[in-house]
């Protein structure tokens, strides 16, 4: 009849959707729900391997949950602000807004022509006021509750450009552009108290029962909860608080350390030029935790002791490297005996350690060459001697409250969320900075403070911080001219989707749809883009504009697009790119390729051959419902006359339907529903031309278009056309399987001859014994075995075996 000629067919399938407006969708209270969401992208200018693989999956499983009869909700946008349109303003000079939107025309016509379902009426752009303007109404919201608060904290800067910079500005301790040494500055920035929320976010990883377990895990470690005890030494008689997560070793302190930046050594350092110098060096080393632990362990004696809280001993006051001003107090009690860096610190600097705990059942053992880090038995520690780890947790820490001198607490390695950026492509903070030093949030009346977008920013100080025309305000007060870190944006576009027209940030439609039902995305995001939407969508709830509490119930981090056994990329020069692909093949042997090649979940080995694989077989598809078609009308099917063969290949559609639905809704096997699918045409394709078994294979070909649509729906729609139907292959019902064509009415058994499997046997199910056995002995193999021998004995296990006894 015809070619398979994807450009032709995609381009018409692709006009019926838009002309049907397909997948718009509306909330409908009487139909189950499906709220299918994958990473919106960075506009960077065209879309790479990886989103092509990511969207395709989001996509398969919002087809296919819509042809479950449910409301499916399939959204896209743009993740529109960041540093990338900064530097493409620098390097082409054009403003970035302008660089940004163009490319999201080019990127959406690219969606597009992949056929991906989306409900474009609902499209976002965080660059936009429109979106905008709803974050900075909750950040002030956020204030006026308390939960935003401004104070000091380290920037980058480059002291030639004049200008902070992001991390990624930062090579080899330089500035990206002047090349000059980075110093590290203190600035005072915003921050929003997810700490607050510490524990609502660890106890609720233990809802999310379909997220990765290794997500789980990434979240729970940083978010890093710890129970201890606050210490309080005293110095000079005031206190010195210092956090462990071991009192048990309290006896066991022989110094104290302290972090360089603590008040207690900038104070000392005014009088000793010594530790001036030793606060300067900490000063250059980063702080980052990753560096804490392998960086060289350096220290000073500060010449003050701190007073035991129990024993009431004197123990020096260290000024140390390794202790971190920003957790628990920037103080630690140093026990050598049982902490490994105090031990390789005691040793360096030659001071006092002390064994306080044993195994259980063990012994001391005064030539230590390492801490005993274990938890066991105390020794050396007066009343608490004998107790385990565990009771003296408890006892010391009882011991200390009822003296006023600790009490228990639980710390969190998480720190608040920094949102201040000083660049000018993000979206400006609402404050107001009033000329009495005073601070004031925007009133919402005024919102939103639009950024000016006709500028080109010259990659010195923001444009922002030199247009007064942004920043000066009546009565000497000025305008923050930082903005938000985009983390901000992407923490709630997943609600808004739900409601872009709303006049308010959110309305009712949010709880209709929410919590996202399937979340699809790269792992590179497991930690803060999860966390920090998981945490918006708490501070939401307790503005009463959502009414659940968690916002994404299953997750799917779709593994690597690799090529040559590297990640695809552009830094190596590797990519392959899809548009190219598309031109040559159409979008479903791309889509194909990237379900078939790989399990969504692991990495995908990039092959030409596998793309050329792909695109045979829907010609191949093409062809065989093409040659079916051509044959011509189709009996209706009738159950009751088909002769075994035809049983069994009905018995091959339903099994192949049965195991492709659970591929599809469960195990998200995509690459094995493919391969299942391929069978069954084979299958198909060997049928004969008697009128029952056209009926049977036209009911197959039915299935299998149907059932790859979620994966190919162009190719599918138009066959499901040719196959005689009207209307969308994707608005009917999945394919059900008929449980009566599963069952078998033959069944295998084997054949023994003397203990040994000498044949296999199709027998009706109900045959009696010695039919079985006359059918056995006819057996070719049974024969060679038995000939010439008599026959002892034969035993017929129905439904099981043959055994043959012959000698
Ligand atoms: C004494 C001790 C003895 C400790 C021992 C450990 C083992 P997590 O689990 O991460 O909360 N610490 C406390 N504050 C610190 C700071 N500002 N900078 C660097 N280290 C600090 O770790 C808590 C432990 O880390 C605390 O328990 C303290 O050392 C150290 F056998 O106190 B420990």
């Amino acid at each position: 009849m015809n070619q398979y000629n994807p450009e032709t067919i995609e381009t018409q399938v692709q006009q019926q959707w838009e002309a049907n407006r397909a997948f718009q969708v509306k909330e409908d209270p009487d139909k189950e729900k499906f709220y299918c969401l994958s990473m919106f992208p960075y506009p960077s200018g065209q879309l790479h391997m990886g989103h092509v693989r990511n969207y395709t999956i989001g996509d398969v499983i919002s087809r296919y949950h819509r042809m479950q009869g449910k409301n499916v909700l399939q959204p896209m946008g743009w993740d529109a602000f960041g540093l990338p349109a900064e530097n493409a303003a620098i390097k082409n000079q054009v403003p970035p807004a302008k660089w940004t939107y163009e490319n999201i025309d080019y990127m959406r016509g690219q969606l597009q022509r992949l056929g991906f379902a989306y409900d474009w009426s609902r499209e976002l752009a965080t660059c936009k006021p429109e979106y905008y303007r709803w974050e900075q109404w909750f950040f002030t919201r956020l204030y006026e509750k308390g939960l935003v608060y401004k104070k000091t904290a380290m920037v980058n800067w480059d002291p030639v450009d004049q200008t902070v910079l992001a991390n990624e500005q930062v090579i080899d301790g330089r500035g990206w552009r002047s090349g000059a040494l980075v110093e590290r500055r203190e600035i005072p920035q915003w921050f929003i108290r997810i700490t607050d929320y510490a524990e609502e976010l660890l106890q609720g990883l233990e809802q999310l029962e379909d997220w990765p377990d290794a997500v789980k895990i990434m979240q729970k470690n940083w978010i890093g909860r710890s129970e201890g005890v606050e210490i309080q030494f005293s110095v000079n008689d005031t206190p010195l608080k210092v956090f462990t997560t071991r009192p048990d070793t309290l006896m066991g302190v022989t110094y104290v350390a302290i972090a360089a930046e603590h008040p207690l050594v900038k104070a000392l350092a005014e009088t000793n030029p010594a530790l001036q110098d030793f606060i300067h060096e900490c000063q250059k080393t980063g702080t980052a935790e990753a560096d804490m632990e392998t960086m060289e362990k350096k220290g000073m004696d500060t010449g003050l002791r701190a007073i035991h809280p129990i024993s009431g001993q004197s123990v020096p006051l260290w000024a140390a490297n390794f202790v971190l001003m920003s957790y628990g107090s920037g103080a630690v009690m140093s026990v050598p005996g049982h902490d490994q860096r105090d031990f390789e610190f005691a040793q360096k600097y030659d001071l006092p350690i002390q064994q306080v705990i044993i195994p259980e059942g063990g012994e001391s053992n005064p030539e230590m060459d390492a801490a005993f880090t274990e938890k066991g038995v105390l020794i050396n520690s007066g009343q608490f001697n004998g107790l385990t780890s565990k009771q003296a947790f408890d006892a010391i820490a009882e011991h200390l409250e009822a003296a006023s001198l600790g009490q228990k607490q639980v710390h969190y390695r998480l720190r608040d969320w920094g949102i201040s950026r000083q660049r000018y492509w993000g979206c400006p903070i609402p404050m107001i900075h009033q000329a009495d030093g005073g601070t004031q949030a925007v009133p919402s009346t005024d919102l939103p403070v639009t950024l000016p977008e006709d500028v080109v920013p010259e990659g010195t100080t923001s444009p922002l911080k030199t247009d007064a025309a942004f920043y000066a305000l009546a009565d000497g007060a000025q305008r923050e001219t930082d903005t938000f870190d985009t983390f901000m944006e992407s923490s709630w576009y997943y609600a808004r989707y739900a409601c872009p027209d709303a006049d308010t940030m959110l309305d009712e439609r949010a709880n209709y749809w929410l919590p996202v039902d399937q979340y699809v995305g790269g792992i590179e995001h497991a930690i803060l883009h999860l966390l920090y939407a998981r945490f918006f969508h708490k501070l939401l709830r307790d503005e009463n504009l959502l009414d659940s509490d968690e916002p994404f119930k299953r997750l799917l981090t779709q593994g690597m697009v690799l090529k040559d056994g590297a990640k695809m990329s552009k830094s190596k020069g590797n990519t392959v790119d899809p548009q190219h692909l598309i031109e040559q093949y159409g979008a479903d042997t791309v889509r194909l390729f990237m379900m078939f090649a790989a399990p969504p979940e692991q990495s995908l080995e990039w092959s030409d051959s596998g793309v050329e694989g792909s695109f045979r077989f829907l010609k191949r598809l093409w062809k065989q419902v093409d040659t079916h078609i051509e044959q011509g009308d189709v009996p209706a099917l009738d159950n009751s006359v088909l002769d075994k063969k035809q049983k069994d290949i009905r018995r091959k559609i339903h099994e192949t339907i049965a195991k492709v639905s659970d591929d599809m809704q469960r195990r998200y096997t995509f690459n094995t529903a493919i391969a299942a699918c391929m069978e069954l045409l084979n299958t198909l394709g060997r049928s004969d031309e008697q009128a029952q078994s056209q009926a049977i294979v036209r009911e197959g070909l039915e299935a299998v278009v149907q059932m790859l649509s979620p994966i190919v729906p162009h190719i599918t729609q138009k066959l499901w056309e040719n196959l005689g139907h009207s209307g969308f292959v994707l608005d009917t019902n999945w394919p059900e399987v008929d449980a009566s064509a599963l069952v078998k009415d033959t069944i295998m058994i084997v054949v023994q001859v003397n203990g040994k499997v000498r044949a296999k046997l199709e027998v009706e199910i109900n045959a009696d014994k010695n039919q079985i056995e006359e059918m056995a002995l006819a057996l070719p193999n049974v024969q060679k075995f038995t000939e010439g021998k008599t026959l002892r004995k034969i035993i017929v296990v129905p439904g099981k075996l043959v055994s043959i006894v012959a000698n």
